[in-house]
This record gives C-alpha cells, sequence and structure tokens, in this order.
C-alpha cells in the first residue's frame, strides 16, 4: 500500500507524470501559437505557456471527483485535470468530436467526467462556482475539494470577495489559486493592485494563504499538499499565489507593446518551468533519457491531435440548438 500523503515529497512516478503533464501543456500551447496563424482556428485564444508549473503542481494532488473551475486561459488546467488532449484540440478547432461537440471552443471548454467545470470567460467567474461546488463536495463528506484557478486581474473583482468571505463563514473545502503573471490583458499587477499584495487579500478573509514561485514545480506542489491537508481535514478554504508570467500576450494576436523589448526573452531564459524542473530532475532520481523519451512522446501525440483535427467534421446544423440547457 502507498504511504504517500499529501504532504509527503512526490515519488518519481509522479514526479515523471508532471514533467509529462508540463511538457504536453507546453507543447499544446506552441502549437496552437503556430496553428492560430493559419485562420483555421475560430474564436479567442489565450495561451498559457510559462505557467504550467501551476497547474500541474495543484492538479497533481488532485482525484477524479476533485473539481477544478479554470479560466480564459484554460487549456493548462484541462491537461493538468487529465482531460483527453486530443479532444481538447478538436474542440479548439471547432469539431463535432471535441470535448464539448464543438461548441465551447478554447474559452468555454469542460469535462464534468475529469472533474474539470470550465473555463470561464468573465474574469472572476470562476471562484464563486467553486465555492458552489465545494459545498456539494462537503455535503457528500467524501472529503473532496474544489480548487479555483484565477488571475491576479481577478483580485479586484467583487465576486472574487464573494466568494472567499462565503468559503470562510461556510467552511467549505475550496483551495484558490490566484496566478499572479504580471498582467492583466495590458496592465501591470504594480499598477493595477492597490495593495500589492495579492495573497493578503485572501487572508484578510479569514483563511491561511502561501505565497510560492509559480514556476518551480516542487514549491507549488508542497504547498498545494498543505492547502489540501487543510481543506480535506474540514478546516475550511486556503489559498495560494503563485507568481509566474506568461510567454505570449494577453490573446493571440496582442502585440504586447505593453511589455519591454526584450521581457519575454529574458524570462524565457530566467522562468520556464521545465528548465527549472530538469535542472535538479536527476538529483531527484528521474533520468534524462526518460525526460527526453515523454518529449517525443508530447510531440509525437500533440501532431497526431492537430492532424485529426483538421480532418474531422464541424458540428452538424441539427446540433444549432441542442445542449443550451442541462438535462437532469
Ligand atoms: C468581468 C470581466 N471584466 C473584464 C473582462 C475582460 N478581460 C478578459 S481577460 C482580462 C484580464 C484578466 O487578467 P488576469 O485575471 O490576471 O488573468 P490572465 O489573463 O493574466 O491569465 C480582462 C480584464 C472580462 N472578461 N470579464
Ligand atoms: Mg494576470
Amino acid at each position: 500500500m502507498s504511504t504517500e500523503t499529501v504532504e509527503s515529497p512526490p515519488s518519481s512516478e509522479r514526479l515523471l507524470e508532471a514533467y509529462r503533464k508540463m511538457r504536453t501543456i507546453r507543447e499544446f500551447e506552441e502549437r496552437l501559437h503556430v496553428e492560430i496563424q493559419t485562420g483555421e482556428i475560430p474564436g479567442f485564444t489565450h495561451l498559457y505557456s510559462g505557467q504550467e508549473a501551476i497547474a500541474v503542481g495543484v492538479c497533481e494532488h488532485l482525484g477524479l471527483n476533485d473539481y477544478i473551475v479554470s479560466t480564459h486561459r484554460g487549456h493548462g488546467h484541462c491537461i493538468a485535470k487529465g482531460c483527453d488532449v486530443a479532444g481538447m484540440m478538436h474542440e479548439i478547432y471547432g469539431r463535432a468530436t471535441g470535448l464539448c461537440k464543438g461548441k465551447g471552443g478554447s474559452m468555454h471548454i469542460a469535462d464534468f467526467s475529469k472533474g474539470m467545470l470550465g473555463a470561464n470567460a468573465i474574469v472572476g467567474g470562476g471562484p464563486p462556482i467553486a465555492v458552489g461546488a465545494a459545498i456539494a463536495c462537503r455535503n457528500r463528506g467524501d472529503g473532496t475539494v474544489s480548487v479555483a484557478f484565477a488571475g491576479d486581474g481577478s483580485c479586484n473583482q467583487g465576486t472574487v470577495f464573494e466568494a472567499m468571505n462565503l468559503a470562510v463563514v461556510l467552511k467549505v473545502p475550496t483551495i484558490f489559486i490566484y496566478e499572479n503573471n504580471g498582467y492583466s490583458e495590458h496592465t501591470g499587477v504594480d499598477y493595477a493592485v492597490g495593495s500589492k499584495d495579492i495573497a493578503g487579500r485572501a487572508a484578510a478573509f479569514g483563511m491561511p494563504v502561501e505565497k510560492v514561485d509559480g514556476t518551480d514545480f516542487h514549491a507549488v506542489y508542497a504547498a498545494m499538499g498543505r492547502a489540501l491537508a487543510h481543506a480535506r481535514g474540514g478546516h475550511g478554504p486556503f489559498a495560494i499565489e503563485a507568481i509566474a508570467t506568461r510567454f505570449y500576450g494577453h490573446f493571440e494576436g496582442d502585440p504586447q507593446l505593453y511589455r519591454a523589448k526584450d521581457e519575454v526573452k529574458r524570462q524565457r531564459e530566467s522562468m520556464d518551468c521545465l528548465s527549472i524542473f530538469r535542472r535538479t530532475a536527476t538529483q531527484r532520481g528521474l533520468s534524462e533519457h526518460d525526460l527526453d523519451a515523454i518529449d517525443a512522446d508530447v510531440l509525437a501525440l500533440i501532431d497526431r491531435s492537430v492532424a485529426e483535427a483538421r480532418q474531422a467534421p464541424p458540428p452538424a446544423e441539427s446540433e444549432l440548438t441542442t445542449d443550451v440547457y442541462v438535462a437532469y
């Protein structure tokens, strides 16, 4: 029987799985960045590249029955929670074979069978949903939790304040993950966040908080272990502020005139969670050979997913008005 607890350091198997997920997110995004320029992908797309250690450090702790609620920058959260990568690619291409039958696309992708309750185009829209899900978790009494991913921009939204307050008052197992990537659209955190202390805002509602380096998988994983022990133990919500950066613009096509000329280049050199992970991988018992093999597998998976998505049919016209309401 495994003696692994939420607070144990990750096993080698888990580290390899975490690396696979982070690499999958990265290659998924790098490939989308290229494919979007062909004009074949409809709708708006926000890339997660650079923030992979956050989604994976958090979700590696979660089971199938735990919930996550995502943001408009949701591909990484989906992959980390175990959504089918090809199904996601088909969805983003708007194909009938996609996770949401091609009707959701990048910003409304969801897979309830994996506990992924949806991306969300409303900034600050996720935390209230996560608190609702956590009420269900608590009522079932099965130890499950919900996680709300939210950007630094959402920390100025009233919905997030209300959700945090309610989570504390009702003592429900929600873990709020503030992903501080330095920008809300084109506005810097330094300008837009009055207190400059995002985690401190969550603390003010009466929950424990931690601030971590979001480019370090191990730091995120350890903090999430402590958050989960707290939430699963019936002690109520917990918040983590994870600091990282995004390697692309706010949306695909953003000219990024608000960033210094070589900012992204410097960040790719010093804040790449995959390079940071690989730097200490051998000391943690992983082999370069295994990591290289994962890289090759992932590239093949992404190639296959794109090729198949291109060939797949769009939703039929007769499907236009189905799936508008949930059937109970
Ligand atoms: C309620 C609401 N206000 C404004 C917007 C427009 N908008 C879309 S994304 C975004 C920035 C969000 O920034 P952040 O929360 O930091 O997430 P990031 O894009 O950095 O991942 C804004 C203002 C929106 N979608 N919803
Ligand atoms: Mg942001």
